[in-house]
């Protein structure tokens, strides 16, 4: 079977997102956020689309493989990362973004700095994915807020460089939600609409496989927040530790995909707004089954969405 349901190289519908007035896309199911780092040096993918035009090419094939959205972003941020410089990450961001959002696609940045969120903005990106949630560029709520766009506040601690020592929690739920609310206030405070703001644990940022698997087993609470929630685990190291068992060895990241779809699944059914993954296929067919659940008798080809209709 093809991996995708539209011709190679058949450029993408529009967004099948609706748009809520203050610009948040939503969808009647959880959505899927594909991954493109164009990145020398990301734990995930390991610099498979670091030339742009691989990187385009690598975000239509999501598109195709079913992603509602593609995450473009030009920084590792794995543990132990060392920060890139603005104008290397301008260099890589902006013209991915460009081309994308240009064939139509929905494009989000993910960057901590502000002049990048500015550039991406104005080269067609929808979406700011701050990993530090504004907090380590002081100029990113104000350019967010100046623009009018949807803003990811995840949770984090610091910078990759050392972000490990940070992984020090009494309660980690209660002080993960503790910190979200802070960042949810600093970015309203700010100026960015409430209505515009999603919430992310940020799993892997700051934290063990342990704290990674309690945040995740409690959704519920991360919902109360009040805001969309985006869960992203995809081949993250608590996974490999996971599948690894007492004492093995984990499995590489890229053999992680099975488990990502299966926390995709879980994240849908407990109503996150989106998931963001490199592999997007199982994860646009369990968004798909867990709307399905949710109405049973609709059944169809169309249930839960837009990528239905091929036939099986
Ligand atoms: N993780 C990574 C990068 N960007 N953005 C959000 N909102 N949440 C995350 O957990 C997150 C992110 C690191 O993973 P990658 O290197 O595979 O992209």
């Amino acid at each position: 079977m093809s991996p995708t349901r539209t011709p190679p190289g058949a450029p993408p519908g529009p967004p099948t997102g609706r748009t809520r007035p203050l610009g948040l896309p939503e969808w009647d199911r959880c959505a899927v956020m594909g991954v493109v780092n164009v990145t020398p040096d990301s734990f995930s993918d390991g610099g498979q689309w670091f030339d742009p035009e691989l990187a385009v090419k690598h975000g239509l094939d999501l598109v195709a493989q079913g992603a509602d959205l593609v995450d473009v972003g030009g920084e590792s941020t794995r543990p132990g990362a060392a920060r890139v410089d603005e104008a290397e990450e301008l260099r890589r961001v902006v013209p991915v973004v460009r081309e994308l959002a240009a064939a139509g696609v929905l494009v989000s940045v993910d960057t901590m700095r502000a002049s990048v969120a500015e550039r991406a903005l104005a080269a067609g990106a929808r979406l700011v994915n701050d990993v530090s949630g504004g907090l380590a560029d002081p100029a990113m709520v104000p350019v967010v807020a100046a623009a009018g766009v949807p803003f990811v506040v995840m949770h984090w601690r610091g910078q990759s460089i050392d972000m490990n020592n940070r992984a020090v929690y009494g309660d980690v739920l209660a002080e993960v939600l503790a910190e979200l609310r802070t960042g949810l206030e600093r970015a309203v405070g700010g100026g960015i609409a409430p209505e515009r703001i999603v919430v992310d644990p940020g799993l892997g940022f700051a934290k063990d496989a342990g704290h990674d698997l309690t945040l995740l087993a409690h959704l519920p609470e991360l919902r109360a927040l009040g805001r969309p929630l985006l869960v992203a685990a995809s081949r993250k190291r608590f996974l490999g530790r996971v599948l690894a068992g007492e004492g093995g060895d984990p499995p590489p990241a890229r053999e992680r995909d099975a488990a990502t779809a299966a926390v995709t699944a879980i994240a849908a059914r407990e109503g996150a707004w989106a998931v963001r993954v490199h592999e997007v296929r199982a994860s646009a067919d369990a968004v798909r089954v867990a709307r399905a659940l949710e109405r049973p008798g609709a059944g169809g080809p169309d249930a839960g969405g837009a990528r239905g209709g091929a036939a099986r």
